[in-house]
């Protein structure tokens, strides 16, 4: 349709992204093949054939067993360079990155293989596809504040290479105060703040997000409409939201596209944004976020208009360059 066509030609931010996430199983299969490990799945086929998920926890199940086929530096320039591609594929002209660094060196990978391979498919992508891209350090709520301590702490070599720090992994039982030091830290080293809250978890804990980490986005946030004092503070504020569509309905936050708030909070004024999350593993890259929710949702082309202008606003480049790619 003319809509359609209209929406995926959009130039577009994307603003949550796990990198990790982008990992095809055609590619799972080459790294792992490459790096002499074998996989507890037969084929590329029967890999695909697991991602049924019943909530958050059966995904990240399956993600972090996905990512254990990424040794070398190399690697990670090859799975952030397939994420590029695909990206501008989808008019994506800017793109934050998350990237999980402790799920790499809990099994011995150094944070400088990971950091200096996706920093190379930075460069890569620039040059060749005219994406420019930012990074985005997220701590695993699921494991301690130490354990996060120690990972800044090996990030700090590679300060200039990263735009902020957020928080993701397991939501419910992890609430955002757990992190308050780290962050607080994060801050003082001059890096922004996002955090993922409300995405199986309540308001509580995006209000703990906005109020004791002092993050500049809220990844997710679906929840807050079930807190009307909240909702007023997302508006007045302009406090972004980055929705996955997709990953949503993947997860059985909601059980239909059709369900989902993401409507209602744009006609409220909300600054909501659309994005993949895990790509490889919740059946889209950006445009298919995008064209689907605009049709599940009755969506304007004025609406998709909106939605693509909150993703650089609510992107952590520069002013100058902002205006330049809006
Ligand atoms: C994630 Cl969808 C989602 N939620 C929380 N943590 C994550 N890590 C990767 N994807
Ligand atoms: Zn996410």
């Amino acid at each position: 349709t003319a809509l359609e066509s209209f929406v995926r030609g959009l130039p577009k931010a994307e603003l949550h992204i796990h990198i990790e996430g982008s990992l095809e199983p055609e590619l799972i299969f080459q790294l792992a093949k490459r790096n002499g490990i074998t996989l507890s799945y037969p084929s590329v086929e029967a890999l695909r054939a697991a991602y049924a998920f019943t909530d958050l926890q059966s995904f990240l199940d399956i993600y972090y067993a996905g990512a254990s086929v990424l040794i070398t530096e190399q690697d990670f320039y090859d799975m952030a360079m397939a994420y590029f591609r695909r990206a501008a594929a989808d008019q994506v002209i800017h793109a934050e990155l998350f990237f999980d660094p402790q799920t790499h060196t809990e099994r011995g990978i150094a944070i400088g293989t990971v950091i200096n391979g996706l920093v190379r498919a930075q460069a890569a992508a620039k040059a060749e596809l005219g994406v420019t891209s930012a990074l985005i350090l997220c701590f695993l709520r699921h494991l301690s504040e130490d354990d996060a301590f120690k990972t800044l702490a090996e990030a700090e070599p590679f300060l200039q290479h990263i735009v902020g720090v957020g928080l993701d992994s397991s939501e419910v039982g992890h609430p955002p105060e757990k992190f308050a030091r780290v962050f607080a830290k994060a801050r003082a080293l001059g890096l922004r703040a996002v955090a993922h809250a409300g995405e199986e978890g309540p308001p509580a804990y995006v209000w703990g997000a906005l109020d004791v980490l002092h993050v500049q986005r809220i990844d997710h946030g679906v929840q807050s409409i079930r807190d009307e004092q909240l909702m007023q503070r997302l508006i007045d504020t302009r406090m972004p939201l980055t929705v996955c569509p997709l990953s949503n309905v993947k997860l059985c936050v909601y059980k239909h596209l059709a369900d989902h708030n993401l409507g209602q909070m744009l006609a409220r004024g909300v600054c909501v944004t659309i994005n993949s999350d895990d790509p490889a593993y919740f059946g889209g890259y950006m445009n298919q976020n995008f064209v689907e929710t605009v049709m599940a949702l009755n969506l304007t082309a004025a609406d998709a208009r909106q939605l693509a202008a909150n993703s650089f606003e609510a992107s952590f480049v520069d002013a100058d360059a902002r205006a330049a790619m809006m």
